[in-house]
């Protein structure tokens, strides 16, 4: 008989399943090992931190503040905890999941280097079989993803990918040791968030870098700046006070905005407040206006995106070269808009530093020994892949998850994902999706929609606990109006005018459909909690001895 590593044998059942040890993965077993569960976490990395463990770039850095990037469910934890910058770096959010894990004791509960292969579901016990690599295999009642909306890599498929002689990284798959970029020439694809991030740090590293960009990006200055300890006695002072603005936020950040819209104010009254705004920098800039109206009012978005549009061309020195930077193709939002810590666009007025734009010239091919556009060949010693994520579903689907009938996840979702809340998926009882496909997650402050989620998975199953149920599931009449409001609110809003990772339009051949909940979190938090004190309204509940066809819901009880 298999062993796991806890020893047990390997068909015993634990009562919950969860699959990632990143901050949302490590919130849940925390909530569901408080209410007595058997809780088993299983980890593909050696550590905990999800995104942070992987994504160790140069230049890895948080957008949303660090006093709200953290968690905010224990006031000891952000009494204890100091954070050294306004924006947190790779490492030190890394070391702030560790510290977590080992001051909450998780430790012992979390299997690492466990790469899930597959989960199925068994009609007749109701309860998941989750697989391992490695052939271990656990039964469970309550399967949980906390797989992160942003952790399958994407790398193109270019011709000749493979040919290439030199090395190659993926930026979410960084090598621990790092990477010597001196008197090196340096390739790297992509101008997201990532390579926005990674260009500003690796610009003057080496001999010569060349940044490869198809679609030119509006980066904000972060303004990132040490964090001196009266600033942070005034935050700890204010805590509860920051905590409620988040979650009572469409971002999920406390920031307050200057106006509900920009209706009634002048052009260069406009101007003025974003000018203010520009100089605080970061999230605060799409706080200026309410959020909901620069992504769905296109002439204020116009006037927001030329403000962007003429800081650019202020910053770069050969008008060409600004030029080639300046996003014309899409509003500002309708993309994540990246934020500029280390003078991005300054970068390109050093001599080592060039620009190529493959979306004039494609690149044609990898060779052996660089990159082939349709204009040139530039020789390469290392190529840095800064190219994304197969978004919100790659990762889920890649547990290869199977439901009751032999129906899996990739085949109900083979036109995109449809959930209810994205919580949970109809056909596929028991399966939570921690911010999961048609919820706020990657609108928001990461770590305020992931405690909402764990927050309300945890209640559920104490709900069900409470009242004799051992199954759930979300009603296809319900999902299906989920699906029907999320698409309509995001019609309704600029996002459509991007090709952007929201939409799936980033992975050649994915459908491509809006994927996050864009209503804001304040509202979806609200609809939740109306939902669960509905007894969970648009869910079906059943009790241990029904199969699928005799679920029951809560009003039968
Ligand atoms: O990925 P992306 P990312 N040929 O998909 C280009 C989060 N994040 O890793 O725009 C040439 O945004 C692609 O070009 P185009 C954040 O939510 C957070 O940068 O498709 N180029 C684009 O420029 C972010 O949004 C932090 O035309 C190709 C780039 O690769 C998300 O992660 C920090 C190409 C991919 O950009 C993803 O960001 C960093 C091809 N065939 C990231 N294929 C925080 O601060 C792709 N590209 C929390």
């Amino acid at each position: 008989m298999d062993v796991n590593t806890a020893g047990e044998s390997a068909d015993t059942d634990v009562d919950a399943v969860v699959i990632g040890a990143g901050f949302s993965g490590l919130y849940m077993l925390h909530k569901l090992r408080k209410q007595g569960l058997d809780v088993r976490v299983y980890e593909k990395g050696d550590e905990v931190g999800g995104t942070w463990y992987w994504n160790r770039y140069p230049g890895a850095r948080c957008d949303s503040e660090s006093h709200i990037y953290c968690y905010s469910f224990d006031g000891d934890l952000h009494e204890e905890w100091e954070w050294s910058e306004r924006y947190p770096e790779q490492p030190e959010i890394l070391e702030y999941l560790q510290w977590v894990a080992d001051r909450l004791d998780l430790r012992r509960n979390i299997a690492f280097e466990r790469e899930v292969t597959s989960a199925t579901y068994d009609e007749s016990s109701d309860t998941w079989s989750v697989e391992m690599a490695d052939g271990e295999r656990v039964s469970t009642r309550y399967f949980i993803t906390a797989v992160g909306c942003l952790s399958k890599p994407f790398r193109p498929d270019f011709d000749g990918r493979d040919e290439f002689e030199g090395d190659w990284h993926h930026t979410a798959r960084w090598p621990e040791d790092g990477v010597d970029f001196s008197d090196k020439h340096v390739g790297v694809i992509g101008t997201g968030s990532t390579g926005i991030q990674f260009i500003s740090a690796v610009g003057g590293r080496a001999d010569h870098l060349t940044v490869f960009q198809r679609t030119p990006n509006y980066a904000v200055p972060a303004r990132n700046r040490p964090l001196e300890d009266d600033r942070y006695e005034e935050i700890r002072a204010n805590y509860d006070d920051i905590w409620e603005r988040a979650r009572d936020s469409r971002l999920g950040m406390p920031f307050e905005h200057e106006h509900e819209t920009a209706y009634g104010l002048s052009e260069d009254d406009i101007r003025e407040v974003l000018e203010e705004r520009w100089q605080q920098g970061g999230f605060r800039f799409l706080h200026t206006f309410e959020p909901g109206s620069i992504l769905s009012n296109a002439e204020l978005n116009e006037t927001v995106s030329e403000f962007i549009r003429e800081k650019i061309r202020e910053k770069v020195d050969d008008p060409e070269t600004a030029e080639t930077l300046v996003p014309t193709d899409h509003p500002y939002g309708a993309k994540r808009p990246p934020m500029d810590y280390n003078d991005y666009y300054g970068t390109f007025n050093r001599d080592d530093v060039s620009l190529v734009d493959v979306d004039a010239a494609p690149i044609e091919r990898v060779t052996a020994g660089g990159i082939r556009t349709t204009d040139d060949h530039y020789d390469l010693d290392v190529l840095v892949y800064a190219t994304g994520f197969d978004a919100m579903t790659g990762a889920l689907l890649a547990l290869d998850v199977e439901g009751p009938n032999g129906r899996t996840l990739e085949q109900k979702w083979n036109a995109g994902p449809r959930t209810y809340l994205g919580l949970m998926t109809h056909g596929f009882p028991n399966l939570f999706t921690i911010t999961g496909p048609q919820s706020p997650s990657v609108l928001t402050n990461m770590p305020m929609a992931i405690e909402q989620h764990v927050e309300w998975i945890a209640d559920c199953i104490g709900y069900m606990d409470d009242h004799g149920y051992d199954r759930i599931e979300a009603s296809e009449a319900s999902e299906n109006q989920w699906v029907q409001n999320t698409n309509m609110l995001a019609e309704n809003m600029l996002f459509s005018e991007a090709k952007s990772w929201y939409r799936g339009a980033n992975v050649p051949g994915k459908t491509q459909v809006f994927t996050p909940f864009p209503g804001g979190l304040d509202n979806y938090r609200e609809i939740c909690a109306r939902v669960a004190r509905d007894d969970y309204d648009g869910f079906e509940l059943g009790r241990p001895s029904s199969s699928a066809g005799d679920a029951v819901s809560e009003a039968d009880d």
